[in-house]
Formats: structure tokens, C-alpha cells, sequence
């Protein structure tokens, strides 16, 4: 089975551009990767997908369908997209490639906390899969906003029981020092909780203190990587990333 990478995040945190440079940073190195669009509202994409779910689920014909407006019509077509999931999964196992790119849905609800995604991911192969959660840059700069950031993806992370990579999307929209504050509390949480600390002190810093020392001692999230489709930093350790687990190994060269 061709290893299954779903891109995930919040609506603008850079999945779709990741998709797109990712590719090209595989096809680059010689691997092959073939790209599905799983966002039904997608307006432009900055690839061309192999596998496009607006061909049999377009937001235009569920608006006209069923009377909705564009919200509500993105929550029919999140749920359209799951029913699918075998004619998907059937295209996929028709390319012979050494990874699937899947792009989901602009928003992040719309994919992440509604039960037939969760059906997708499992009749597409969850054991043949990992997921990539983009952290965007924008909303790691404060302690509180990068506190709120951790809370929702590990709500998404505890809902798909696959491998997980944390990614600071945009990186090279951060300024020096951002960054270096940012993979601070990344990589030594105790920092994180003291600079919020020195911000508020209120009862919801003792509950994200309290949350956070779980999340922390079960290990959850792990350490994240920084990522720019730009400038193409990271790529190479999401590429270490999927291979270790794929292939057991972190070799660059093509099997
Ligand atoms: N500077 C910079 N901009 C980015 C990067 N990745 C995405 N963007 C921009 O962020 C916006 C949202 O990106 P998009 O991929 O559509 O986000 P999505 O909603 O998660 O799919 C677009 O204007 C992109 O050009 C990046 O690595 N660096
Ligand atoms: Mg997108």
C-alpha cells in the first residue's frame, strides 16, 4: 500500500502550498508522489491534484442541492466526501507512487471532528498512514494563542490513532528572535508556562499549567519541525519523518 500523508491544520496555517512544494521537493530527490484534494470548496489550488474530490462533490451543486448556504454547504460536502472514500481509495491503489499527499479541507473542523473523516482515514488504510499537522506560524508568537494552538491539535491528534509530526508552518514569516522563542517552548515546555506566567495569572493559566503537564508527561505532541514552502526548510525532515516510519529508515537515497 502506498503510504497515506494527510496535511492538516487550521484554515490558512499552509497546507495546500506544503502539498505543493513537498512534491516538488520529492520529485526533485526522485520520488514519485501523487496529490489528492480532499477540500471540496477549494477555489485554487496550487497544484494540479491527481485525485480531485470537487469532481464528484462540488460546493456550487451541494449549495444548489440541498439549499444551503456556503457554511452549511461545507459540512454536507465534508460529509459527501466520506461516502467516497472506497471509489477514492480505489484511485489511489490504481498509481504506483511512493507517497499520497492528501490536502484537506480549508477548515480544520470540517476534516478533523466529524465522524466520516474519521471513516475516510480508516477505509483508506490507517495503518498505512501518518499525519502532518501544520501549526501556523501566526498563532505560535504569544503564549497564550501557541497554548490554544497545542489544546486543538490535541484534540485532533487523540481522534486519528496514527503518526503524528507537528509542523510550524511559514517559518520564514518569523523574524529571528520569534523563532527562537517558539522552538523554545517547543522543544522545553517548562519555559513555555513560565513565560505565560509572567503575562497573566489567572485561573485559566493554572488549567492550560495543569493540561499542559499531562500533555507533556504523556508526550503527546512531540517536538515540531519548522517548515517554509518558500524557502524549503524542514522539508527534508518531514521527508527523515515519513521514511522512518514508512520505511525504517531516514536514508535520502531512493529505495
Ligand atoms: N511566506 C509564506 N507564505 C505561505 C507559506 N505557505 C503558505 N503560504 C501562504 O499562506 C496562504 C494560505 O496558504 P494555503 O496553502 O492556501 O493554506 P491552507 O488553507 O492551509 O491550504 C497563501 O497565501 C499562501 O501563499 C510559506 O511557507 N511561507
Ligand atoms: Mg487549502
Amino acid at each position: 500500500m502506498i503510504p497515506r500523508v494527510y496535511f492538516v491544520g487550521t484554515a490558512g496555517s499552509g497546507k495546500s502550498t506544503l502539498v505543493n512544494s513537498f512534491k516538488g521537493w520529492l520529485e526533485n530527490k526522485s520520488y514519485d508522489a501523487i496529490t489528492v484534494n480532499l477540500d471540496a470548496g477549494a477555489e485554487f489550488l496550487p497544484y494540479t491534484p491527481d485525485i480531485d474530490i470537487r469532481e464528484s462533490v462540488s460546493l456550487e451543486s451541494v449549495m444548489q442541492n440541498y439549499n444551503l448556504g456556503p457554511n452549511g454547504a461545507q459540512i454536507v460536502a465534508a460529509d459527501l466526501m466520506a461516502q467516497e472514500a472506497d471509489r477514492v481509495k480505489e484511485l489511489i491503489d490504481s498509481y504506483d507512487s511512493d507517497y499520497v499527499l492528501i490536502d484537506t479541507p480549508g477548515q480544520l473542523e470540517l476534516f478533523a471532528f466529524r465522524g466520516p473523516s474519521t471513516h475516510l482515514v480508516s477505509t483508506l488504510g490507517a495503518d498505512y498512514s501518518a499525519m502532518l499537522y501544520l501549526f501556523d506560524s501566526v498563532l505560535m508568537k504569544h503564549p497564550d494563542s501557541y497554548i490554544s494552538s497545542q489544546f486543538l491539535a490535541m484534540g485532533v491528534v487523540t481522534r486519528f490513532y496514527i503518526p503524528f509530526l507537528g509542523i510550524v508552518s511559514k517559518s520564514d514569516t518569523l523574524e529571528p528572535k520569534e523563532k527562537e522563542k517558539i522552538m523554545k517552548w517547543d522543544r522545553k515546555k517548562g519555559e513555555l508556562l513560565s513565560d505565560l506566567r509572567e503575562e497573566k495569572a489567572t485561573v485559566n493559566v493554572q488549567l492550560s499549567e495543569t493540561i499542559l503537564e499531562s500533555s507533556q508527561s504523556l508526550n503527546i505532541l512531540g517536538e515540531s519541525v519548522f517548515s517554509s514552502s518558500e524557502s524549503e526548510d524542514g522539508l527534508e525532515d518531514i521527508y527523515s519523518f515519513l521514511q522512518k516510519i514508512f520505511y525504517g529508515s531516514d536514508d535520502l537515497e531512493k529505495r
